[in-house]
């Protein structure tokens, strides 16, 4: 295999190509790279990014780099409409993921006759890239639920019930955005059917909507997620099946059960019983004190659960518990829809 000689023009034309599609790859990996770290702050991908721009780094030879002082690209600073509209990260990753596979794809063929090592590894990196981008892209609409998470403070969850469809709804109209829905009697095919409903119920009031317990449910019926609790299925075999885009939330009650749901990658975690409650009977309460002992270095989104009313919500606030989750004070008050606005006025209250 003859490699490139600057002296004759083909060459220079053929190592300015490989030379400008080399920084083209390295600059979108670097882009796709950031937004893994700084926005999902997903390791696991920034570790790929970072590999493959140092292998790209590796492989930039000193001939392609002096092809730059030969000839002029009279195309440089040329731009498309396209890019203006940029403005959404999923269509920034998008772009750059594309600008990635092109960037490989001109150096695959253009190397291909004078250095076959840098022809394959680029063939190698760009199929890479398209699954990576399908993570990136999962992992950003993992990031807009879990901006619903962290942006709303009153999570509701379902109890087997007369009348819950038009409760659910109540509860939504009353400004809920967090909805679970947990059923632990009744056929699986009903139950299905009736998270579709709800599904879509939750869609129209643009709320996050998780399935307690089952991940094929949640799967079936296009659930935003699952809530675990200790007993269920694990988070990685639950995100093997649900994918990055969906959000899991893990039930904790005691510091060893909350480190390992964190590092395992939970988006959100249930802490409780705070208080005694006859919806979740035999659990000892953990009391404000120990809740705050064991919330103190959560830095995700974490929900106080159990015997929580609107009347405690106060007492909550003034130990800087500020995110709840409730079942029986909405799912049995007269008014679900009103005392869903009280909830959410006493959490966002500045008292
Ligand atoms: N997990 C811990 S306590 C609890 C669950 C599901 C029950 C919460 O229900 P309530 O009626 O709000 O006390
Ligand atoms: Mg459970």
């Amino acid at each position: 295999m003859k490699s490139l000689d600057l002296k004759h023009l083909e060459d220079i034309r053929i190592a300015q190509i490989i030379d400008a599609n080399l920084d083209r790859a390295r600059e979108g990996l670097r882009v796709l790279e950031d937004w893994a770290r700084f926005a999902l702050g997903r390791k696991d991908l920034v570790k790929s990014f970072k590999n493959f721009r140092q292998i790209l780094g590796k492989h930039h030879l000193k001939v392609y780099k002096e092809s730059r002082n030969f000839i002029n690209d009279n195309c440089a600073g040329l731009s498309h409409p396209e890019q203006d509209k940029r403005t959404y990260a999923s269509s920034i990753i998008s772009s750059n993921a594309a600008r990635v596979q092109e960037a490989l794809r001109v150096i695959e063929e253009f190397s291909r006759n004078h250095n076959q090592n840098l022809s394959n590894i680029s063939s190698e990196i760009r199929y890479e890239i398209y699954n990576l981008e399908i993570e990136l892209l999962e992992a950003q609409s993992n990031y807009s639920l879990q901006k619903i998470l962290n942006e709303n403070d009153l999570y509701f969850i379902t109890l087997d019930n007369e009348n819950l469809f038009e409760k659910i709804k109540n509860i939504l109209e009353g400004g809920v955005k967090i909805i679970q829905l947990r059923f632990k009697k009744g056929k699986d095919s009903d139950n299905l059917e009736f998270a579709i409903k709800v599904r879509e119920l939750c869609d129209a009031f643009g709320a996050l909507f998780l399935i307690n317990d089952r991940v094929d449910i949640a799967l079936a019926c296009k659930a935003d997620g699952v809530h675990l609790g200790q007993d269920d299925m694990d988070i990685k075999s639950a995100r093997n099946i649900l994918g990055f885009s969906k959000i899991i939330g893990i039930s904790a009650s005691n510091k060893l059960d909350i480190k390992k749901a964190i590092q395992e990658g939970c988006d959100y975690l249930g802490i409780g019983p705070v208080f005694a409650t006859s919806t979740k009977k035999g659990k000892v309460p953990l009391g404000i004190n120990t809740l705050k002992t064991l919330t103190k270095d959560i830095s995700i989104p974490w929900f106080a659960i159990g015997g929580i009313k609107q009347e405690n919500i106060s007492l909550l606030k003034e130990n800087n518990i500020r995110k709840v989750a409730i079942i029986s004070d909405l799912i049995n008050s007269k008014n679900p829809k009103e005392k869903a606005i009280m909830i959410i006025n006493s959490l966002t209250d500045e008292n």
